[in-house]
């Protein structure tokens, strides 16, 4: 117990390093910045398989038990619908070669997935993910996508949180985000909750709560121990990567890139 207790006291603090990291200037780092109620580390509720072939990218709540998957890699990308309870691919749409998909969204039964370097992005029906449209995108590439029911959200691994027209895929504003005076870079996979933009930071623990306002991070969820467990159970796996949410029956799921699981979580406020 005492090592488990040690080994979660370091991921944290690891964690915590990676946050730092990301900020421009440790010259004013205070301990005191990071102590604070506003940083919440999980409680797994649920855990549900995962296909581990998945290099995921883009990741939403479907309703009914399903969630709705991008995945990325060349030759290896795909928009899908997945059960929740078994993994079981309920639907699939393979991408060419020539795409990397990235980060997916829905609204009025469309989903909208960018691509990582193409610039280029498609709109598919929500049931058959039949194609219906291809589009391009002025954000520098393209990662995450989420939705507020109105307007689209978008990252592109910069500090950039853009809100997006769904009609002309332009960019209408283009917010930096910070936390305190830092800008936060490599804002990765999306997901709109209760007003805010969750974003997890790529190659890190760490999803952040951004005002879509003004683009400021509220809080900070750390969660090392998902990645840090199936590493230690031997997966072979890459980074956190993926946040759905069931607005429904408030549940939130993250998954990452070849993660053989799915979690539900719940947040926990950090002793
Ligand atoms: N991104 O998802 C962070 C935007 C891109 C991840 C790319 C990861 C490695 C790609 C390796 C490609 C070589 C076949
Ligand atoms: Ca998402």
């Amino acid at each position: 117990f005492r090592t488990r207790k040690t080994v979660f006291l370091v991921s944290v603090v690891s964690a915590l390093a990676v946050i730092a990291l990301s900020w421009n200037t440790w010259s004013s780092f205070r301990s005191t910045d990071v102590v604070s109620e506003q940083i919440h580390s999980i409680e797994v509720v649920n855990e549900f398989p995962h296909d581990p072939a998945a290099f995921t990218q883009g990741l939403l709540y479907g309703g009914n038990d399903t969630l709705l998957e991008s995945t990325g890699l060349n030759g290896r990308s795909s928009v899908r619908e997945v059960d929740l309870q078994t993994g079981k691919i309920k639907a699939l749409q393979n991408m060419d070669y020539a795409y990397f998909g990235e980060g997916l969204t829905l609204l009025d039964q469309r989903l909208y997935q960018v691509t990582w370097l193409e610039k280029t992005g498609f709109i598919y029906d929500r049931y058959n993910l039949t194609k219906f449209k291809k589009f391009t995108h002025d954000m520098k590439d393209g990662w995450g996508l989420a939705t507020d029911g109105k307007v689209l959200f978008g990252s592109d691994g910069s500090s950039s949180l853009y809100r997006i027209n769904p009609q002309t895929m332009k960019v209408i504003t283009e917010l930096v985000v910070k936390y305190k005076s830092y800008e936060v870079h490599n804002l990765n996979e999306l997901e709109y909750i209760n007003n805010e933009v969750w974003a997890n930071i790529w190659q890190s623990d760490c999803i952040a709560r951004i005002s879509p306002v003004d683009g400021t991070v509220i809080g900070w969820i750390l969660l090392p121990e998902l990645r840090e467990g199936l590493i230690a159970s031997g997966n072979r796996i890459d980074v956190l990567n993926g946040i759905a949410w069931d607005a429904d029956k408030k549940r939130i799921f993250v998954t990452g890139k070849f993660w053989p699981k799915l979690y539900e979580i719940k947040l926990q406020p950090l002793r």
